[in-house]
């Protein structure tokens, strides 16, 4: 019986509302100020793509190598029927942000805090690494952290 009261709070969060993604078009404390002037520099006619499949509930792969002043798509894809986010608190401080890339278009987007990737879409994050380091990311529907819905971005010459 103890084990069912303590299970039971975590289920019920799980149904919990993903949100909304998070854009920020005036610089947030903490984030790279110079921005729009690192996406303006890059090359996008070739980008590095990585695409991570968001599952019930994990990344996969939930190991990422990015590459530092390299223009890169990294696509995000849940096909399951439940919304998921990503968040990564310190690495989105790191990064310049082109654009987010739904099915309803591109947002420009020179900063970001967090995307929603609702059930059955894919959203791509175009960015600019601008600083070397690992930097964990997460899921931040209530309880799927913890039921293994992370992992780490290293960022690499
Ligand atoms: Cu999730």
């Amino acid at each position: 019986m103890r084990r069912l009261l303590f299970i039971l709070p975590v289920v019920l969060g799980l149904s919990a509302c993903a949100g909304e993604d998070v854009v920020n078009t005036a610089l947030p404390p903490g984030y790279l100020s110079a921005a729009p002037e690192i996406v303006a520099a890059a090359d996008w006619s070739d980008p590095d793509t990585i695409t991570v499949t968001l599952s019930n509930y994990e990344f996969t792969p939930s190991e990422l190598t990015l590459h530092r002043d390299r223009a890169t798509r990294l696509v995000l894809v849940n096909s399951t029927t439940k919304d998921h986010t990503m968040v990564a608190a310190q690495f989105f401080k790191e990064v310049a942000v082109r654009q987010l890339v739904g099915p309803t278009g591109a947002v420009p987007a020179p900063w970001v805090s967090k995307v929603v990737v609702p059930a059955g879409q894919t959203k791509e994050i175009w960015l600019v690494p601008a600083h070397y380091g690992a930097f964990r990311f997460e899921c931040d529907v209530t309880g799927h952290s913890a039921f293994g819905m992370n992992g780490l971005i290293n960022v690499i010459p």
